[in-house]
């Protein structure tokens, strides 16, 4: 079979929701992948910052294998005997009291509005179906039916409507606009991503975090971080909240947390909030399982054993200096923390982030273009600083093509 050939059998029979790059990925190991024909490639997505730990990490597969010969699934209607190990586990990781395991990063910000609201009438005593939550423009928090209805990208939201109510929209980094939306007293919480990934890597102003969380408390309003794709030191800290010291109400971490092996995301709370959910009131058959437990506590061993967060901050340093020194009119902007970057490309002669990206492809390193003129440049977390400037080099031979 051609590329060509896998290609057009997705094409066929399976749902046209995507536009991947025509590349065929066959395997993984580290920074690299492989297509079907054995050409390798610098992975500079990571499959949306899941694969943080490099793809199939040795430790985080042989968790998964080991774990696979023993015990995957019981359901929540019984205890395991990993479940707790888990759940001990990650919240000393991250200091809160309680975790609440599902699968997604969508089930995990679902689970975090459902938290919210429910803290916003037991707790705060907000009347009836009267709590709404502050989110920001631009957000992306996922692609469920509730999650879209607090969207303002025509595409994630345009034609699936009617819309859950209960959200206010705020612009981001807009510290007056919040500090007006939260006098409304049936706010229960602030929902925020402290680095706007699908929104093209849009950084705030530094304080911006601190100042959001304090306004919260003043406000008695939680403040919920959806670090899904920031969190599990991507940007350079363990989590991006850590850049302005701030320490969520509500944490939602996913992706990364698995390493990419297997579906992990989960809510982190301490009493006063998580406890305010009661049996049979959520769940998920799959959330909590042996083997994502297993595999959640070797990915996140994983981040702490090879310093993966130093890394990120290092390798992200030198990536933006780097990128800087490239001479093309193309780039118009380089912006991140850590190894969460984005590059702002203006079109020439035709020419956009969509062929800079297949360009780059040929060249052998794999990126993805959003919103049509914004590349992102995620590599995993484990990428050496000699493999950094060979990547850097194919980058900027790339951008020699379309001068
Ligand atoms: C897709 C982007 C990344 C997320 C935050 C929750 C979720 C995500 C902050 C939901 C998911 C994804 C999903 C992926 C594309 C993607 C993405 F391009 F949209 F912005 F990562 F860069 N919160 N992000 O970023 O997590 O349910 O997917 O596990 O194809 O939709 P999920």
């Amino acid at each position: 079979m051609t590329q060509q050939d896998y290609i057009n059998r997705e094409d066929k029979f399976g749902a046209h929701n995507y536009h991947p790059l025509p590349v065929v990925l066959d395997r993984g190991e580290g920074v690299f992948v492989w297509d079907v024909e054995g050409k390798r490639y610098f992975d500079f997505l990571s499959a949306y910052s899941a694969v943080n730990q490099g793809h199939c990490h040795p430790k985080i597969v042989a968790a998964l294998n080991e774990q696979a010969k023993k015990l995957t699934l019981t359901s929540r209607a019984f205890y395991s005997s990993v479940l707790g190990e888990f759940e001990e586990y990650i919240t000393k990781y991250f200091g809160y009291d309680k975790v609440l395991p599902m699968n997604t990063g969508a089930e995990a910000d679902e689970t975090a509005i459902k938290l919210c609201r429910r803290w916003g009438y037991d707790v705060k005593g907000i009347a009836e179906n009267q709590a709404k939550i502050v989110v920001c423009e631009g957000n992306f928090h996922g692609r469920t039916t509730t999650i879209i209805s607090m969207s303002t990208d025509p595409d994630a939201r345009g034609g699936f409507g009617p819309y859950t109510p209960g959200f206010v929209i705020v612009p981001y980094n807009d510290i007056p606009a919040l500090e007006k939306a939260l006098e409304d007293p049936n706010i229960a919480g602030f929902l925020v991503e402290p680095i706007q990934g699908e929104a093209g890597v849009y950084v705030p102003e530094d304080g911006y975090l601190k100042k959001a969380s304090e306004l919260c408390k003043a406000k008695n309003v939680l403040f919920i971080a959806d670090e899904v794709q920031t969190g599990i030191a991507r940007t350079g800290k363990m989590l991006a909240c850590d850049h302005e010291g701030v320490r969520a109400d509500i944490l939602i971490l996913g992706k990364a947390v698995s390493g990419g092996v297997f579906p992990v995301s989960c809510v982190l709370a301490d009493d006063d909030v998580m406890l305010v959910i009661k049996p049979g009131e959520h769940g998920s058959t799959y959330g909590g399982n042996p083997l994502g437990c297993k595999v959640a506590i070797a990915a996140l061993d994983v981040i702490k054993d090879e310093k993966l967060e130093e890394n990120s901050e290092k390798m992200g340093q030198i990536f933006r200096e780097e990128f800087k020194s490239i001479k093309s009119d193309m780039i118009e902007l380089v912006r991140g923390k850590g190894l969460l970057n984005a590059v702002i490309i203006r079109p020439k002669g035709g020419k956009t982030a969509w062929d800079v990206c297949v360009a780059m492809k040929e060249n052998g390193l794999i990126a993805k273009p959003t919103h049509g003129h914004i590349i992102r440049f995620a590599p995993p977390l484990t990428i050496t600083e000699a493999q950094l400037h060979e990547a850097i080099e194919i980058i900027k031979k790339t951008f020699k093509q379309f001068e």
